[in-house]
């Protein structure tokens, strides 16, 4: 079938809308119709060219929302009509990761996956008889897709696809990094650098567990008045502070109990963990830096009781607890709407990106 699709032929180009070939699904996969798809800093990560990991030509997008169209041979858990979440951290339930309680780093198709190609080995792309290559087991940025079943959350039909989308990664991430891998308890206090896509879901994450102080950071002090929307108790613009570590302990009274760097900033990782009170601080790492990118500390800040951890797709379990995301979103318990500040059709899809650079969009969601 035909598919209209944006692809990145070469990196650091603006993708390209035109009608790629798509195979059906084969035994354990799903065709789906995605109807929307929100645009995340990891897309431009690897369309700029700095993802280690970035093959081209690929079609980017990881956070859509759509409909079954048709099942491989083999696929019992989804049927044609039924509404689902792509999920770039698939959930196998049956491999080491799924059965370890510590982690949501499912192993079953991340092999495959992070070659851009099914399972099988093989793509479903294709465009003028050229092979393009999946990207996180999604692409979203195409109409139609194929994934592999453990790769998708089944949801309920009456949530919007143009909000659930961000579940598909934003949203869960910033949530998730609070309740799954920080478990962050009622009355701690927090330091979020970043304000963007993730950090504001991280702090409206903060706001529901009862954080009762919530510091943002962010160079934008456009970000200040939707992170106090979000639950934020104090903006902090680096640029203004020249010991910008020595103010966050100051400000949270010793340090903070949790932070969570939302941004891919090597520096800024140090300053996060930096800012954690001594004995018992832990900073999360959630922006992912370029090749060749290393963090660093004084190993004293570590022997002294901080921690620094990391999380990916906020530690979700994506079949079991995106599903319940979506319903906290239909009970009215978390806010996405306010944060989808722009929406195009796909033809202007490099606007996105270009928006985000700009610092003028907290997400932008394209509607096929
Ligand atoms: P974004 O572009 O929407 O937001 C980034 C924010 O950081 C912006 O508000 C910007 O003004 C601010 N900023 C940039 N440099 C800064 C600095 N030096 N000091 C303070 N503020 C600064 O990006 P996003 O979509 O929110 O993604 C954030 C990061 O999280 C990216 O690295 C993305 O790739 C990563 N990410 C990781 C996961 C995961 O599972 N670990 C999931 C989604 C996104
Ligand atoms: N490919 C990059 C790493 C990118 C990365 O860390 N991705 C996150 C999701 S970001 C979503 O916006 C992730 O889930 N990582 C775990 C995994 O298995 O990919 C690189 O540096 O090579
Ligand atoms: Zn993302």
């Amino acid at each position: 079938m035909k598919s209209r699709a944006a692809v990145a032929f070469e990196a650091g180009k603006p993708l390209e809308v035109v009608e790629v070939d798509l195979d059906g699904p084969r035994a354990g996969e799903v065709l789906v119709e995605i109807k929307a798809t929100g645009v995340c800093h990891t897309d431009e990560f690897t369309r700029s060219g700095d993802d280690p990991e970035g093959a081209f030509p690929a079609i980017l997008g990881h956070e859509g929302a759509g409909v079954v169209v048709e099942v491989g041979a083999g696929v019992t858990s989804l049927e044609v009509g039924d509404h689902v979440i792509p999920l770039y951290t698939a959930e196998c339930r049956e491999c080491e990761y799924c059965l370890h309680p510590k982690t949501n780093l499912c192993q079953a198709v991340r092999a495959t996956q992070g070659r851009g190609v099914m399972p099988d080995g093989s793509s479903r792309f294709s465009y003028q008889g050229r092979e393009i290559l999946h990207y996180m087991g999604c692409s979203t940025f195409s109409n139609y897709t194929v994934l592999p079943e453990v790769s998708l959350a089944k949801v309920r039909k009456d949530a919007p696809f143009d909000k659930i989308c961000y579940i598909g990664c934003g949203v869960t991430t910033g949530i998730g990094a609070v309740m799954f891998t920080a478990k962050v308890e009622p009355n701690a206090t927090a330091v979020v650098f970043g304000l963007g896509g993730i950090g504001l879901n991280v702090i409206q994450g903060l706001r529901m567990v009862g954080a009762r102080q919530i510091v943002g950071v962010d160079m934008n002090d456009d970000k200040e008045a939707v992170g106090r929307q979000f639950g934020m108790t104090h903006f902090v613009n680096p640029k203004q502070h020249e010991d910008l570590v020595g103010h966050l302990v100051e400000l949270t009274g010793g340090g903070a109990d949790y932070s969570f760097e939302c941004i891919g900033n090597v520096e800024v990782m140090r300053a996060a963990l930096e800012c954690c009170h001594k004995g018992w601080g832990e900073s999360i790492i959630i922006g992912v830096a370029g090749a060749g990118q290393e963090i660093k500390t004084r190993p004293f800040q570590l022997v002294t009781g901080r921690s620094w951890r990391g999380t990916a797709f906020g530690g979700a379990r994506g079949r079991t607890d995106v599903p319940r995301i979506v319903d906290m979103y239909m009970d009215g318990r978390i806010d996405i709407d306010s944060l989808i500040t722009h929406k195009m059709p796909l033809e202007d899809i490099n606007k996105a990106f270009e928006l985000m650079h700009g610092g003028q969009s907290i997400r932008s969601v394209v509607e096929f």
